[in-house]
């Protein structure tokens, strides 16, 4: 009876993936006891995931790290957290002054982005740490796109979004919203939003070397070689110019050079790109037509188009389609949403609106894209000698042995670190060789507001919420800790350090993540206003289920920060790589004459990344770690289903379980990324059950987008053999 009594309900948003579901949470004595869809939240009506669900096997997980670590010759061992902080502070200071600035780098993974508190507070150490080296999982994921928003928008936040509701055609390539639950599109219950487009009429197409779970349940899947896409766009919008199709309407008014794109397509007619992308002239002319004709018409690319050696230039040709065919800023359309924390004017003011190769990277000579270097270099800095080298590092939620290419190498970089701090949940693949692993509040312990998926969403919409249970004793929320790094850093420089630090902590400190979210959102397009009552934290907080604030609408010219209020849309940077796209379609074309084989990825609805496998509810079924492989492709390399293969590139080489699956293009294979948790020293007990192998020790580091440094995780050329 008692403890039925204390049994409470509370609101929540899960904080796993871009979709911002609503969580309905039961707590008892300070314990997440079970997480439901929540049916009253204004955006995922009640659409809840299985990851979702197991959010208190995270909290609660035997395995996570409960107190400050530090690594000693016998282990890590537990020590207090000022001692902890102290010692860190003093040494990446040390390792400044002996080194520069740049001698410390720094590694934001993608949880952080998760978390609006983090996300806000790791722009202050950064700042104070002053270091060109900053790595964040964006050189693994959406830097074309953002990169490509500040080349032709002027800031790297101004993001066009798939009118997801509202279009009439949906043109997939290279994403599975059907299993990512949407990425750079926050759209709670894809899967229902999927089924509404259909059910009104309008179509869905996929392009994709696998006929993935989205292909499944669309009209028409075609089969693209990896890396292709850019040969595709040209095609297409080579067809739509030769063809008379462009509609560009308004749009010539907000474009500078938009006339030029006609010829820049020139070269691309859809009989020279067919082969190549596998697609054949007739599809290829079809799809273009199909996609000129739509009433409504919006492409959505993603992982598929951005990990790829091409990404900024497929993300560019996707932006000039819907310009091209008028498709942009209207309804159904690509378009911007309005968020009720307006991050380009705060990016704005804080100078961070974005940036192009203002410097290059030590070693390889990369160019900077928005104040980051690529990771795919990280490790030459850190064992490449000489001044800037790396000597020491700050890991926030990230995992980048198994998340980066050339994962051994990486490792045997980090391992060679004068220090390594990891602020992490979990000793796991890449923390285990920290010096230091500081633990955060995780989940449902700290609160909730969607900074960066709100200004992505397919409806704009806005949502705080609150903690539900208090963290374990001993660990500090994220932005705790990064703040307390920032001022020891600071207060380590002399007198006048001592006062910066200071004045950070005081100011900083007494108005706290949630106070800056205020000042935010009172700043934001629905606060307040003189004479009108607008939003603030507090009433925000009054509303758990959020506050709809209506379907997404025009916004040009006023969303641009271009300093002519127009679009660019041939920049500079992207005409010039058209010169490297002839040379790659070259290099496929001789690729295929190879008869060479290319390996992609794949995600998995039960999966997040390389760091929730310790689950058992996620865990559960049949193994995940396999090669997709075509019959034709086995039986030509005597691979039989279930069999064990090796997989090998470049750079090295995995074994796994063959799945022959006629979902695969021929010519590819597929093995999903974020296992691999059989290495020595990692505390991650149900993970290690089925460790997997990790599908970065086969991606190559040498292969990414130059324009953007984002690896090209994808369309990896790699021989596969059966083993004995
Ligand atoms: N369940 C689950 N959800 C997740 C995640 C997870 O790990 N698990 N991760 C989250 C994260 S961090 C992200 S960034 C998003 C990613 O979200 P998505 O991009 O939707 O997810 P992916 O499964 O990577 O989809 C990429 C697709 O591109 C295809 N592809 C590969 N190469 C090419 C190519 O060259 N051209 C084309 N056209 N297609 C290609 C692949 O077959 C795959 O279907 O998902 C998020 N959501
Ligand atoms: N081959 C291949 N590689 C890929 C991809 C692919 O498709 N194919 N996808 C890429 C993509 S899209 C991404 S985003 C990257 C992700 O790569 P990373 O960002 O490097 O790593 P994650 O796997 O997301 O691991 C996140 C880490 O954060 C910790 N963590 C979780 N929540 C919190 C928190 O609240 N606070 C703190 N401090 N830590 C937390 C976890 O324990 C885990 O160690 O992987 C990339 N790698
Ligand atoms: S779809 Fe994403 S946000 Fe929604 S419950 Fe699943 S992991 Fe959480
Ligand atoms: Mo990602």
């Amino acid at each position: 009876m008692l403890s039925a009594s204390r049994m409470e309900t509370a609101y929540a948003t899960c904080c796993l993936c871009d979709a911002l579901c609503g969580l309905t949470v039961q707590h008892e004595d300070g314990k997440v006891v079970a997480v439901r869809g929540q049916p009253d939240d204004v955006f995922s009506r009640g659409y809840i995931c299985p990851k979702g669900v197991a959010l208190p096997d995270v909290m609660n997980d035997p395995d996570r790290v409960r107190r400050p670590l530090r690594r000693t010759k016998d282990g890590f061992v537990e020590v207090p957290w000022e001692q902890a902080l102290d010692d860190i502070a003093t040494r990446l200071g040390g390792a400044q002054d002996a080194g520069g600035k740049d001698a410390v780098a720094v590694y934001i993974g993608n949880p952080t982005a998760h978390s609006y508190s983090a996300t806000l507070f790791a722009v202050p150490l950064v700042g104070v740490l002053g270091t060109r080296n900053v790595y964040s999982s964006n050189s693994l994921d959406s830097a074309p796109r953002q990169l490509v928003s500040y080349l032709m928008y002027g800031a790297r936040t101004i993001l066009p979004i798939p009118d997801l509701d509202r279009t009439d055609l949906l043109l997939v390539l290279g994403a599975n919203p059907m299993v990512s639950n949407g990425s750079v599109m926050t759209a709670p219950d894809c899967r229902g939003r999927l089924r509404a487009l259909r059910e009104r009429g309008g179509r869905l197409i996929v392009v994709d070397p696998r006929r993935t779970e989205t292909a499944d349940v669309a009209d028409q899947h075609v089969f693209i070689r990896p890396g292709a896409d850019a040969f595709l766009l040209l095609g297409m919008l080579h067809t739509i110019f030769a063809e008379k199709l462009a509609r560009p309407g308004r749009m010539r008014a907000h474009c500078d050079d938009l006339e030029r794109v006609g010829a820049l397509v020139g070269p691309y007619p859809a009989e020279r790109v067919a082969g190549v992308t596998g697609i054949d002239a007739d599809t290829l002319r079809g799809l273009a037509r199909t996609f000129a004709s739509a009433e409504k018409a919006a492409c959505y690319g993603r992982m598929g188009t951005c990990a790829q050696e091409l990404g900024s230039v497929v993300t560019w040709l996707i932006d000039l389609l819907h310009l091209v065919t008028g498709n942009f800023d209207r309804e159904g359309g690509a378009m911007f949403p309005r968020p009720a924390v307006d991050l380009s004017a705060g990016a704005a003011l804080l100078g961070q609106s974005g940036s192009y190769d203002r410097y290059r990277s030590r070693v390889a000579g990369l160019p900077e894209v928005n104040g980051e270097l690529p990771v795919a270099t990280l490790p030459d800095e850190i064992e490449t000698p000489g001044p800037g080298q790396v000597r020491a590092m700050l890991l926030h939620a990230g995992n980048p042995v198994l998340s980066a290419p050339n994962g051994r190498r990486m490792e045997r970089a980090l391992s060679s670190l004068e220090l390594l701090v990891a602020i992490d949940l979990y000793v796991n693949e890449t923390t285990r060789l920290a010096h230091y692993i500081l633990p955060p509040a995780f989940g449902l312990e700290h609160d909730h507001y969607g900074l960066i998926f709100h200004a992505v969403a397919v409806r704009n919409t806005t949502k705080y919420s609150r903690a539900v249970v208090p963290p374990p004793e001993d660990v500090r929320e994220d932005w705790r800790i990064l703040l307390e790094l920032a001022t020891r850093v600071l207060g380590r420089r002399g007198a006048l350090g001592r006062f910066a630090s200071n004045a950070m902590r005081a100011a900083l400190g007494r108005l706290g993540a949630r106070g800056v979210l205020d000042a935010l959102l009172r700043v934001g397009p629905h606060g307040q206003r003189p004479g009108k009552r607008g939003l603030t934290l507090d009433a925000l907080a009054d509303i758990p289920q959020g506050i709809d604030l209506g379907p997404l609408e025009p916004r040009l010219p006023g969303v641009l920060r271009t300093r002519n209020k127009r679009i660019r849309a041939v920049p500079a940077a992207l005409v010039a790589d058209l010169a490297r796209v002839a040379r790659v379609l070259t290099e496929h074309e001789e690729r295929i004459g190879r008869g060479q084989l290319s390996l992609i990825g794949r995600r998995h609805l039960l999966s997040n990344n390389s760091w929730m496998h310790n689950t058992k509810r996620l865990v559960r079924g049949r193994e995940r770690c396999t090669l997709l492989i075509h019959p034709d492709d086995a039986r030509a390399a005597g691979v039989a289903d279930g069999g064990r293969v090796s997989i090998a590139s470049r750079v090295g080489s995995v074994d796994a379980i063959a799945e022959i699956s006629a979902a695969m293009m021929p010519g590819t294979v597929s093995l999903p990324h974020g296992f691999g948790h059989g290495l020595t020293g990692v505390s991650l007990r149900v993970a290690s059950e089925r460790p997997g192998v990790s599908v970065n020790d086969v991606t190559d580091d040498s292969r990414m987008d130059t324009l953007s440094g984002t690896s090209a995780l994808n369309g990896v050329p790699v021989t596969v053999r059966a083993r004995p």
